[in-house]
């Protein structure tokens, strides 16, 4: 890299940094000391500093540079192969009191994890480059946003930063000489001795941490160079970390993603969905409504993340933090998320999808028929017929969210979006109905509370058992979910116009086995039942669970749907929800002395409804 691009060597003047900020030059040269990298390079964000970081990954063999005519300006990591996944045993949450962490939580001792971390960090980019990453999540300008800064011994953290956050000296001009951030330390946990040879992908096997200091809002994260682990501004700053600022100053960070939802008369809402993982969130945030339903209109503000705050007329404001989608790539194709595949079509940074013969990138249900030949995401041979996955199942794309065709207007207001609906979903072959209204907030809270989904052959464990996910947040919530269930509780104080909140379920099977909802476009029925309940418009039948549309309530124009197959999706069963209280009686037990009473009296009342 050239002496233009301001790498600037770890003995250099104060006067050569890109920025005044006295506690981020305070920081930087600490982590310098502490670090020992042999240079420091502060990123700037520009197209030609991606560039070339890009051309420097692929002449070390981390990057592949795909054929830019099938994929331009598009690239290809294969990671090692023990570095595939966020690490949940390795996440902590380290409060004073192990309490505030909560039983959600890995937690240790703040003063115990700083000196491990301080041993594990000396000297561990010795050999190595230090970036400086500075970014905003959300858009500048907005009283929503909040900056942070990355250091990284990762080029690849680095590009995948670019496009995933508002990364470079605007996030710096914005800090100013006083400005506050988040400091997010990262190192793949690899020092190179000298004359030693660097590997595609630098990790450490023996040793991971992902760590949280919520109360000094910090982070650092040890031995990973793989998507949450390592790209700090997503999982562990924009929820972790921002789920800890937004209950001390009276605002939600949610895994949620949001879309807009526009009428034929040109009335436009916005929701806000949360989903655990394979419900195919960001399918439904670019989902694209039959044609049938002639001028109704999705739109895409975001796919994984919403910030919501309240606004002065009583309403809440959500933005979408993230400025790219990292998203999983088995399963999307031209069927299933045809925006997405648009949206893949140039400007990408894949991660253990398989190579095609012209330089092209394959995964599993990309296409119906699998290619004769390619290289699978080990860098292996792979033929159809080799009995193994050519793609790994969390293989993922690194993709600008400007490029989404749904993409909404609004996506980067810095005022955000006002959000009518909130919707909660999960993955159930049966007792939760496609859809149902909470009576009120503070049930619709306990809804949420006790979500949950059933696993798929993608997660580890028995097929089928339910998972409680309370809000989808359980591996994201940056404390205590007992405190967390009441913080979302007292949200309704703040408002004066509160969404109201729905369950979604699309995975309801019938007595065969076989999926009884079609899904996919066809969710936009419900969508406009929501919709069309938020106006004021849509009628709604009092079942034991909450407001439910009857059959004639949705708008069933050009699809063939009996009133039998509705029935089947809606049935809520009275001997279904006995066994299912109980679980959620268990799953409360779990979570311990910080669950809101309020929580439990709604357990106790729906209880009692289903025995009646
Ligand atoms: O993303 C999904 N959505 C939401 C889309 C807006 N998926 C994929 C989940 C895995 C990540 C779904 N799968 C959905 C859904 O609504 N529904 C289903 C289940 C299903 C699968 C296939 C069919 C119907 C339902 N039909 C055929 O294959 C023909
Ligand atoms: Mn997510």
């Amino acid at each position: 890299m050239t002496s233009t691009m301001a790498r600037v060597d770890k003995y250099s003047a104060a006067s050569n940094y890109p920025t005044k900020n006295k506690k981020l030059i305070e920081w930087v040269e600490k982590a310098v000391a502490l670090c020992k990298p042999d240079q420091v390079y502060w990123c700037n964000g520009t197209e030609e500093e991606y560039d070339k970081l890009c051309a420097e990954l692929v002449d070390q063999g981390t990057l592949i540079k795909l054929n830019p005519e099938k994929r331009p300006n598009s690239y290809l990591a294969r990671s090692n192969q023990s570095d595939v996944a966020r690490v949940e045993d390795k996440t902590f949450v380290c409060t004073e009191a192990e309490i505030d962490a909560g039983p959600n939580n890995n937690w240790m001792a703040p003063a115990e994890m700083q000196s491990k971390l301080n041993q594990l960090f000396d000297g561990c980019m010795k050999g190595r480059t230090m970036y400086v990453v500075p970014f905003s999540m959300g858009p500048y300008g907005s009283r929503l946003s909040h900056i942070g800064v990355e250091i990284t011994d990762s080029a690849y953290v680095a590009v995948s930063m670019k496009v995933m956050t508002r990364m470079g000296q605007q996030a710096l001009d914005t800090l100013g000489v006083d400005g506050q951030f988040v400091p997010c330390m990262h190192t793949v946990g690899m020092p190179l001795a000298e004359g030693q040879k660097d590997v595609a992908w630098p990790c450490n096997d023996e040793e991971k941490y992902i760590v949280h200091f919520p109360e000094t809002r910090e982070i650092w994260s040890y031995g990973s160079g793989y998507g949450g682990n390592a790209l700090l501004g997503k999982k562990c700053f924009a929820l972790r970390i921002a789920s800890n600022i937004a209950r001390d100053e009276g605002w939600l960070a949610e895994h949620m993603l949001i879309l807009g939802i526009e009428s034929p008369q040109g009335e436009k809402k916005y929701v806000a969905a949360a989903f655990p993982s394979a419900c195919g969130k960001t399918n439904l945030a670019m989902m694209i409504p039959p044609s049938s339903m002639k001028g109704w209109k999705v739109t895409t503000v975001g796919d994984d993340i919403a910030w919501i705050k309240p606004g002065q007329d009583g309403k809440l404001y959500a933005i979408n933090p993230e400025y790219g989608y990292f998203g999983v790539a088995p399963g999307t194709s031209d069927k299933t998320n045809p925006n997405a595949m648009k949206t893949l079509a140039k400007n990408c940074i894949f991660t253990n999808v398989a190579l095609t013969p012209d330089g092209d990138v394959w995964w599993e249900g990309m296409t119906k028929e699998a290619p004769a030949k390619l290289i699978d995401w080990t860098g292996q041979e792979w033929t159809p017929d080799c009995g193994r996955d050519a793609a790994h199942a969390n293989a993922r794309f690194t993709a600008p969210a400007a490029q989404c065709p749904s993409l909404d207007e609004k996506w980067e207001d810095v005022e955000g979006v006002p959000i009518s609906a909130f919707i909660f979903g999960g993955r159930r072959a049966n007792t939760v109905p496609l859809v149902v209204e909470s009576t009120d907030w503070e049930t619709g809270v306990y809804m949420a509370s006790t979500m949950g989904s059933e696993t798929t052959a993608a997660a580890v464990g028995a097929v089928g058992q339910v998972r409680r996910d309370p809000f989808a947040m359980k591996p994201f919530c940056g404390y205590n979910m007992g405190d967390y269930f009441d913080h979302w509780l007292s949200i309704n104080d703040k408002v004066t116009q509160s969404p109201k909140i729905y369950c979604v379920n699309w995975f309801r099977t019938n007595e065969d086995g076989k999926f009884a909802w079609p899904g996919f476009g066809e969710n936009m029925r419900v969508l406009k039942w929501i919709f069309e309940r938020v106006s004021g418009k849509a009628e709604a039948v009092e079942t034991k669970l909450g407001k439910s549309p009857r059959f004639e309530d949705l708008d069933w124009t050009g699809l063939e749907f009996s009133k039998e197959e509705f029935d089947c999706v809606m049935t809520v069963c009275d001997k279904e929800w006995q066994t299912e209280i109980l679980s959620h009686e268990e799953h409360f037990e779990m979570l311990g002395e910080r669950l809101p009473e309020g929580l439990v009296e709604k357990k106790e009342a729906f209880s009692k409804s289903f025995k009646k």
